[in-house]
């Protein structure tokens, strides 16, 4: 049996409303748990919104609500974008459940009985925006003389009596962890990075904050709440029954289990510095994979508020589709890179990939059955042609696909998949189909059971990403639930992928064509 796998988006701060970048994060981790769990794998997906910190607790109370009743309402818009983009999460988790209370508190606990926690006063640098303290070598001069992060938001000069983490003491054992699992930090460009840094040395984390009081108490320190990070991150163990229930973390949080943690690359540090440390300060095991994607740009600029250009996912998802949305997201981008998206690429990519590649490979084959078989598949002798095709289609959805869903390569497998399904389009065209039936009707049924294999092994394959257009095509197609795995495909071509006695109809196009709006034409 394969191991189960835990896999998490990053938990989002219910500040503002998602927008694209969320449901980027959250549509690529959705095809990786939906693509294990065709594998046959046990899979616990989280994901979830970070309630607590300064960055929130300023944002209410600039709109004078309680924090609590601004998450409560904030948080249920990222649950319902999930929801619309058919994100499959087993568990949407938010900080301010009592539960993740308790799991903070004993994985603090834990730290400090490792000796690892000590009070003092900070004095530094920290950015709102970010949540996150800087060191002065680390800033640079904005435009007005004033300083900003590396991620160029404002900082503030903070003093305050805090708690600290012993951070310095984990750089050896941060490096040798990083030597020793080569994967932990991907991609490479991210793990270089976090190298660097690391190398540079580390000073002790300030980790609990004393002038304000929205967050988790640390225990035993009046007065103190943690600093959000160290709440954040233990979100992950929470999902996996930290600390009350050993079963499940035996299950989803094993020594040598499989725990991946998609997250953007702005927040690669906090995942692959700060969290292996407090882990390892906790007896913990780590994750074995942090994998820090790129940022989408709006036509290639960066989002934000204040250029008035961050795009509603879920407007996005109405204008386009769900599916051509997802789709389109990891086709565009290499999974790791940047990229940038806009009305007319999204429609271009639709129609030409989904639209006609497949869809209308998909339509006409389904109508001539209909038509000239009255539905039925027949159980034909095959050409070296009929096998060569198969085999190649064979080669990317049961092979090269899940490999590359595997691999966190999303963008391989659907360009392994485009290959295929432009392979079936030659062979159409080639076979010609429709001057076979009056030439030779055998071969022309021949050519269609072929068709109709290796369409709706390319539908099974592509299910994590499309799964409400491609689960619509197989129900039409009359293929049974238990052929759509990556592991549960028939041996033989032509046997176990029609349910008996099912008749096939001609079908509605799968993907409409899509139009540009109007009101975003160049
Ligand atoms: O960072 N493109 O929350 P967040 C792609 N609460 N991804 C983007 C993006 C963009 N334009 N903008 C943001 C936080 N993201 C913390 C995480 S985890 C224990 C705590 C990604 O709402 C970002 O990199 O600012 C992060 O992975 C996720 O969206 C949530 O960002």
């Amino acid at each position: 049996m394969p191991k189960p796998l835990t896999i998490t988006t990053a938990i989002s701060y219910p500040n503002g409303r998602p927008h694209i970048g969320h449901a980027y994060e959250a549509i690529a981790t959705d095809v990786f748990a939906r693509a294990a769990r065709m594998m046959g794998r046990d899979v616990f997906f989280q994901t979830g919104t970070d309630e607590h910190g300064l960055k929130v607790a300023q944002t209410a109370r600039a709109r004078n609500i309680d924090p609590q009743a601004f998450v409560d309402e904030m948080s249920s818009y990222f649950k319902q974008m999930d929801d619309l983009l058919g994100i499959s999460y087993d568990r949407f988790i938010r900080t301010s459940e009592p539960g993740h209370h308790g799991a903070s508190q004993a994985i603090w606990e834990a730290m400090a009985a490792n000796g690892d926690m000590y009070t003092g006063r900070y004095e530094g640098w920290y950015s709102v925006r970010d949540e996150a303290f800087y060191d002065e070598s680390e800033l640079s001069d904005g435009p007005g003389g004033e300083k900003l992060s590396p991620q160029g938001t404002p900082v503030e000069w903070t003093v305050e009596e805090s708690w600290f983490f012993r951070l310095s003491n984990y750089q050896q054992k941060l490096l040798d962890h990083y030597a020793a699992h080569p994967d932990f930090i991907q991609p490479e460009s991210r793990r270089n990075e976090v190298l660097r840094f690391v190398e540079a040395g580390l000073r002790d984390l300030s980790v609990s904050r004393s002038t304000f009081n929205w967050g988790v108490k640390v225990p035993g320190a009046p007065g103190h709440v943690m600093y959000v990070w160290v709440d954040a991150l233990t979100n992950y163990l929470t999902g996996c029954g930290y600390p009350y229930d050993q079963e499940r973390m035996d299950r989803y949080w094993a020594p040598d289990g499989d725990i991946v943690h998609i997250i953007g690359k702005d927040i690669v540090r906090f995942h692959a510095v700060y969290w292996p440390a407090f882990l390892m300060s906790a007896k913990l095991p780590l994750p074995r994979t942090i994998f820090g994607h790129g940022f989408l740009l709006n036509r290639g600029e960066k989002m934000s508020k204040s250029l008035g250009n961050v795009a509603d996912p879920n407007e996005l998802a109405e204008a386009f589709g769900v599916d051509p949305l997802r789709y389109f997201l990891l086709a565009e981008v290499g999974f790791g890179n940047d990229g940038s998206y806009s009305a007319e690429a999204i429609v271009h990519r639709t129609n030409t990939e989904l639209g006609n590649a497949f869809g209308n490979l998909a339509q006409r084959t389904l109508s001539f059955i209909a038509k000239n078989l009255d539905g039925r598949l027949p159980t034909p002798a095959p050409t070296e042609d009929d096998t060569a095709l198969l085999a190649a289609v064979r080669e990317a959805a049961q092979v090269e696909m899940p490999r590359a869903f595997e691999a966190l390569a999303p963008h391989e497998a659907i360009q392994a998949w485009l290959r295929a399904a432009y392979a079936c389009n030659a062979y159409i065209d080639a076979q010609a189909p429709w001057a076979l039936r009056k030439t030779d009707p055998a071969r022309m049924e021949a050519v269609l059971a072929t068709l109709y294999v290796a369409i709706a092994e390319l539908a099974i394959a592509i299910l994590p990403v499309i799964p409400t257009s491609a689960t619509a095509l197989l129900d039409h197609m009359g293929v049974p639930p238990e052929a759509r795995s990556y592991a549960g495909l028939a041996s033989d071509w032509y046997d176990g992928l029609l349910t008996k006695g099912y008749r096939i109809e001609a079908p509605k196009p799968l993907f409409p064509r899509l139009e540009v709006p109007a009101e975003t034409e160049a």
